[in-house]
């Protein structure tokens, strides 16, 4: 591969050690997370007895951790590979794991210490009317925390396209916008890694700068009352943010596909003009598909929830084709070697296309009055979450730290990983058909089956990726493998 990139290190902190600190912390925080998860479906399967408050504690703890970690995780992927393109500053790279860091403990202290279950969505004005459960000081640390953590990918996000500009003259030749309208030569266009980056990083800006504006209007309410504002103006803000956010965990994430597959099939990864016009696409529709998040707020305008409908159709559709159509052909007859990087974003192609069909399902309004805030929702997202984005993921996790690691713990991770996964988004997704609903943390009788089900699931996946972030960790020990990073 491809050796000293333009960034290589010039002075100060080494780009290879920040990148595994990166993964390392992914790493302990994923599996935190996981067990968090693991201990919600143990409790709604009446195998365990917590506290209704706790679990909602733990299920806002979760749920932001969760939402932090792919972030930061997809941060790592998008930093590594968008580097050997363009100049960026390590220093800005590590500034945002400190971030991170900070409003983690922000965050864990606001639940653990605070008992701030208002949700990772933080709905205005939950956070100030906790009946008692929390006090406005914790709810405070749980949005300061949010803040602190935008602030870091504000950073990175504005260098990363400060590169790309540097490099390629404006944003939309980082797109590859000429080459999408057929205005110059597919061949002159950007590197798939250069073209996400930049679709992930404008729209993650955008996103973030909305979500602060939100945070801070929060934060106000929270110590003079007297002020409010528009509860639903603050929805559509939030999901805007919340919307971006997670979406563009997957849009980083997938620049490991681009460049992992390829390296296992020895071919280029096609970049043509539809790949081009995908990318272009997906950064107009993220931008304005989060009203199906707003379906059942009646005091919506309708134009935006039509939109929203429509686009949720199309939206998340280009990139996808355009990723699993390249990775089908990438990969076919090309006589490739199966490594557990290579299986694992393969998978994770499969998992984000098959998760997307019951999305764009409960983003159609008649399926989403029946669907909506039932378990059909942590289905679909935790089939392109964790069997797509995380499972990109730990494909580059397993890239980077690879080498020289016991050659079972991989493949046996892989498999449990995957087997588990399926079970458990199943029992999810089954739940959901079966009207149970979300975000409960006591289950009737008839429920538990489904639950059931989930905690084998659940186990089963927080074994696997153990297996996988084992093998991460002991292939530390040994000095850095050939991934071309020093
Ligand atoms: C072992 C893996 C995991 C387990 C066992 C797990 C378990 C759960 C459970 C039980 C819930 C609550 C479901 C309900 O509403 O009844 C939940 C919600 C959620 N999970 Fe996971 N999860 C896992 C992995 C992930 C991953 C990888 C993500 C990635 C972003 C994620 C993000 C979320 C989010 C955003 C919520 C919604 C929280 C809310 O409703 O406010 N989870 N998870
Ligand atoms: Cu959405």
């Amino acid at each position: 591969m491809t050796t000293q990139a333009i960034g290589t290190s010039r002075g100060g902190i080494d780009a290879g050690i920040a990148v595994r600190a990166y993964l390392a912390v992914t790493g302990i925080v994923l599996l935190l997370m996981m067990l968090f998860g693991f201990t919600m479906r143990l409790a709604q399967a009446q195998w365990i007895n917590i506290e209704p408050n706790t679990f909602y504690m733990i299920l806002t703890m979760h749920g932001s951790g969760m939402v932090g970690i792919t972030g930061l995780s997809g941060a790592a992927v998008m930093w590594y590979f968008v580097r050997r393109h363009v100049p960026v500053s390590t220093g800005v790279f590590v500034a945002n794991l400190v971030f991170f860091l900070v409003g983690a403990l922000l965050i864990l202290g606001s639940g653990f210490i605070g008992g701030f279950a208002g949700a990772w969505t933080f709905l205005y004005p939950l956070p100030e009317h906790s009946g008692g459960l929390w006090s406005a000081n914790a709810a405070a640390f749980y949005m300061l925390g949010l803040l602190v953590i935008g602030v870091g990918f504000l950073l990175l996000h504005l260098d990363v396209l400060r590169g790309i500009i540097s490099v390629y003259g404006g944003l939309g030749a980082g797109l590859g916008a000429k080459q999408a309208f057929g205005l110059a030569p597919e061949k002159d266009g950007p590197p798939p890694a250069v073209a996400a980056a930049t679709m992930a990083s404008i729209s993650n800006i955008v996103g973030i700068v909305i979500g602060a504006v939100v945070l801070v209007l929060m934060l106000v309410t929270l110590y003079v009352p007297s002020f409010t504002f528009n509860t639903l103006l603050a929805k559509n803000l939030i999901y805007y943010f919340g919307h971006t956010f997670i979406n563009v965990t997957i849009y980083m994430a997938v620049i490991a596909v681009y460049e992992i597959l390829p390296m296992h099939t020895h071919r280029a990864w096609k970049t043509n003009r539809a790949f081009y016009l995908a990318w272009v696409l997906s950064t107009l529709m993220v931008l304005t598909v989060y009203p199906h998040h707003l379906l059942m707020d009646f005091a919506m305008p309708t134009w935006m929830l039509i939109a929203g409908q429509i686009i949720s159709w199309v939206s998340g559709l280009p990139v996808l084709l355009v990723t699993a159509f390249g990775a089908l052909t990438n990969v076919y007859r090309s006589g490739i070697k199966w490594s557990v990087a290579a299986g694992l974003v393969f998978i994770g192609v499969a998992g984000w296309a098959i998760g997307v069909i019951p999305a764009i399902a409960d983003g159609t309004v008649i399926v989403n009055s029946v669907m909506h805030n039932t378990q059909w929702v942590p289905g679909h997202f935790h089939t392109y979450l964790l069997l797509g984005m995380v499972a990109m993921m730990l494909g580059f996790m397993a890239y980077i730290g690879g080498g020289r690691a016991p050659s079972r713990l991989g493949p046996a991770g892989l498999w449990t990983f995957l087997i588990g996964g399926a079970i458990f988004v199943l029992a999810f997704l089954a739940g959901g058909a079966a009207s149970v609903p979300r975000r409960y943390a006591v289950h009737l009788p008839g429920w538990l089956p489904y639950d059931r089900v989930g905690v084998i699931g659940a186990g089963l996946v927080v074994i696997g990726t153990s297996l996988l972030v084992t093998r991460f960790f002991l292939a530390l020990r040994s000095p850095m493998s050939g991934d071309g990073i020093r």
